[in-house]
This record gives C-alpha cells, sequence and structure tokens, in this order.
C-alpha cells in the first residue's frame, strides 16, 4: 500500500468533524441525564452483562446495588483479576488514556483523577477532543424523568444538540402509552378508533413543535409487526405526522428485548428481521425517508441490498453488537461494494459522554485501512487520488449524507 494514501486518509479521517446521528446523551441543562465519569462508564450495561458472567450473583440484587458498588464489582471482574479485552473494556482504558489518567488497578485513583478535572464546559471539551461537532439525542416523551426538563422549557446552549421524537413507547407498548396520552389530556379510547388516532396525532404534533426534532424514531423487534395495531400506530399516526412535518423516520431493527429479563436494561439481545413489511412500506410511500439499521449480522446484506433500491432508505451505524472492529469492517466493506459513498458508516449510541472518545477514536482507526484500500485500487486504476478527494469523500460520510438525508441546513450543524 501506497504509504502517502495511508497517511492521508487516516489524517483526514482525524481531521474531519462527525455528526453522531444517534446517541443517548443529553447536554448539561438536562442535569441528572447528562451522565459522565468512571462509575457511569464501568456502569454501562454492555460492560454489566459481561461482568456479572464471571459471578455467582443475583442479577436483580445486584441491579438494586448503589452505582458506586456496581461500578466497583464491574472494575473487579474485568480489570483488575483478568484482562480487559472486550471491545467495551477496552473502551475504557481509550477514555482513560485520552484524558491523561494513568491506569492504576485502584478505582479509587482514577476517581481521583476524574474528580480533579476541572472544565468549564466539559461537554464541549470532550465533543472537541472526540471530534464530533454535533449529536442526536433520544428523546422520548414518554420518559417521566425526561419530560421535567421539556416542561421547565429546557435550554441548549448549543446548536449542536439536536433533539430526534423517540417514539417507540406507542408502537410497542399501546397500553402504557395510551395512558400517557390520555394524561395529557388528549381523548383516547384503548380501542385505536378514528378519534384516538387524531388525539395521538395531536400528541405528536405537540411533541414536534416543543422539540423541533431532526428526526422521528423507534427501535422495533426483530419479530415487527406481530399485531396489527403496531402496524396501525406506525402508519396512521406516526408516519402522517412524520409527512407534516417534512420528517425522516428512523427505524431501528432487530433486539430482541428482554431476552433475559433479570439483567433488566443489559438484557435485551437480537434476532433476524424480516423485511418483507419494511420493503413494502418504503416502496408504498416513496416520499418518505426512512433512516435504518439492523442488529443481526445476518441481515446487513439484505439490508445494504434494500438500500441500494430504494431513494427514501438511508442505511445508518452498525448498532451495539455490531459497534466492534471486526464486524465494522466486514459490513462496511461491503456497504462500500454495493452503495459506494451513499450511507452513513457510524453513530456511536453513546450514553456517556466521555464513551464519545473511544467510540469515535475506535471506529477511525478501524474505519481508516478500509478505506485507504479504496483509494490504493483507484490509484491502480489511474486515478489521482487528492487530499481534496478524500476530504470530500470522508466530508459526505460523515456528515454530508445526514445533513442532505434530514434537510438538515449545514449552519445548522
Ligand atoms: O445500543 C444501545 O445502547 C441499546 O441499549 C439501545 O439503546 C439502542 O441503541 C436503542 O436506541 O434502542
Ligand atoms: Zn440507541
Amino acid at each position: 500500500m501506497n504509504n502517502s494514501i495511508e497517511k492521508i486518509v487516516s489524517d483526514t479521517i482525524n481531521e474531519i468533524p462527525v455528526i453522531d446521528m444517534h446517541t443517548h446523551l443529553f447536554p448539561d441543562s438536562f442535569s441528572q441525564l447528562c451522565l459522565h465519569g468512571i462509575d457511569e462508564l464501568l456502569t454501562y450495561h454492555y460492560l454489566i452483562s459481561e461482568a456479572t458472567l464471571w459471578a455467582d450473583i443475583d442479577y436483580q440484587k445486584f441491579l438494586m446495588l448503589p452505582q458506586k458498588t456496581q461500578a466497583e464489582f464491574v472494575w473487579e471482574e474485568l480489570f483488575v483479576k483478568r484482562s480487559p479485552i472486550s471491545e467495551a473494556s477496552l473502551g475504557v482504558l481509550t477514555v482513560l488514556k485520552e484524558l491523561d489518567i494513568p491506569f492504576s488497578k485502584d478505582l479509587n485513583d482514577i476517581r481521583e483523577y476524574f474528580s480533579k478535572i476541572n472544565n468549564d464546559d466539559y461537554v464541549t471539551y470532550i465533543m472537541n477532543k472526540a471530534n464530533v461537532s454535533s449529536f442526536v439525542m433520544t428523546n422520548n416523551p414518554f420518559d417521566e424523568e425526561e419530560r421535567k426538563y421539556w416542561d421547565q422549557g429546557v435550554f441548549f446552549s448549543s446548536k449542536n444538540f439536536i433533539p430526534a421524537l423517540r417514539v417507540d413507547p406507542l408502537i410497542n407498548d399501546w397500553e402504557n402509552a395510551s395512558k400517557t396520552i390520555h394524561q395529557d389530556g388528549y381523548s383516547i379510547s384503548e380501542e385505536i378508533d378514528t378519534s384516538t388516532i387524531e388525539e395521538t396525532k395531536q400528541f405528536l404534533r405537540f411533541w414536534v413543535q416543543k422539540m423541533k426534532p431532526v428526526y422521528m424514531a423507534a427501535s422495533l423487534p426483530w419479530d415487527f409487526p406481530k399485531k396489527d395495531y403496531e402496524t396501525l400506530l406506525l402508519e396512521e399516526c406516526v408516519l402522517p405526522v412524520c409527512e407534516e412535518y417534512n420528517l425522516p423516520m428512523s427505524l431501528m431493527l432487530g433486539t430482541k428485548r428482554q431476552l433475559n429479563p433479570d439483567l433488566g436494561i443489559a438484557g435485551d439481545g437480537v434476532g433476524q428481521t424480516s423485511f418483507a413489511y419494511l420493503e413494502q412500506l418504503c416502496m408504498r410511500l416513496p416520499e418518505q425517508k426512512f433512516l435504518i439499521t439492523v442488529l443481526a449480522r445476518e441481515n446487513q446484506y439484505e439490508l445494504t441490498v434494500i438500500a441500494q433500491k430504494f431513494k427514501n432508505v438511508m442505511l445508518f451505524g452498525c448498532w451495539w453488537f455490531l459497534n466492534t472492529p471486526q464486524l465494522i469492517e466486514e459490513i462496511t466493506t461491503m456497504r462500500m461494494d454495493q452503495l459506494g459513498l451513499h450511507f452513513i458508516p457510524q453513530h456511536s449510541d453513546c450514553r456517556v459522554f466521555e464513551q464519545l472518545l473511544y467510540k469515535w477514536s475506535h471506529f477511525r482507526q478501524t474505519f481508516s485501512p478500509i478505506l485507504a484500500q479504496r483509494y490504493q485500487r483507484l490509484e491502480n486504476q489511474g486515478l489521482t487520488i487528492t487530499k481534496e478527494t478524500i476530504q470530500n469523500d470522508v466530508e459526505q460520510l460523515f456528515q454530508g449524507n445526514f445533513i442532505n438525508f434530514t434537510n438538515l441546513s449545514r449552519s445548522e450543524v
């Protein structure tokens, strides 16, 4: 491989800021929901499910423990008793390195370093260090805690925190969602009749106007749609409101929620999605844009082909269990083969701020040789590859595809 291409690609990938188009992060004005620090990092659900494999503990009792104690358990099992070789554990080490915190087996040493970080605008500091220009949140109007902030009139210190209206409770859990909608003063019945549909749309319009989301989003289980009313809610309530406000719909497909319910949020699994319904939805609604990601490795090829057939589909991310170097390499190579530059290669799904530091640096590291190899092949065909060519392509992947697809204006990010 031509050394200079490898270097230019890796420099460019590191230089170009990314728009992180799906996270669970909140700016500091959402105080309790803006998570950071070592105890939050260690109690990330990816690490909890890994650490609890090692000890004979009762999951439910474990999840009742104070966060500090849970963090100590994870630290002990994954970082002290053995080497932290999984992607999520390596991530913690990358965070420490990026923050110049030396590794010590004594967790209190690390806690002390974190407590000494004195930065007025820590969120911006981390975003700059991770080279993330803006991030899309997950804003859930069915979440009691989050609603408090919206009710108080939440304040965004920067336009780089972009809301997204999350609606899966509506589609996946009508029983509870209908209670919230009812409590909010809309007159709905349990049966989804015409008037309930209209009132539910009013509820959604209210939240679109309040949150000003860049898209609506739902994570749907691997066996969706299971019941008729789920597609009714999606097609008669959610998508018509998307259409009114010209919003793309983001679909994250393939979770097997609560595969092990004792593990709480760490207990979700994966199942293979059948695309028949989705394919006809994309076909029937050519004006509705869909951002789509899918969790099962076995589904990646089929989804790539769907994304090649429909202009209204933008494929994104190597999600959750797929966010490992080996799978990113495999999936991204396939996507480039079939779609060229027409996809969004990654989103972070971060829940804790400092995770931006590892999720994006690990991704950039994996992505860089994959892209460099492409340019090498182009050069072998006689094309001249300049820094500008590479910048243009990486900008497309890291920002442009998302901006264009969602109609965000460049000045908004
Ligand atoms: O990747 C994750 O962290 C999962 O727990 C889910 O939150 C998933 O990303 C989702 O948005 O449903
Ligand atoms: Zn997520």
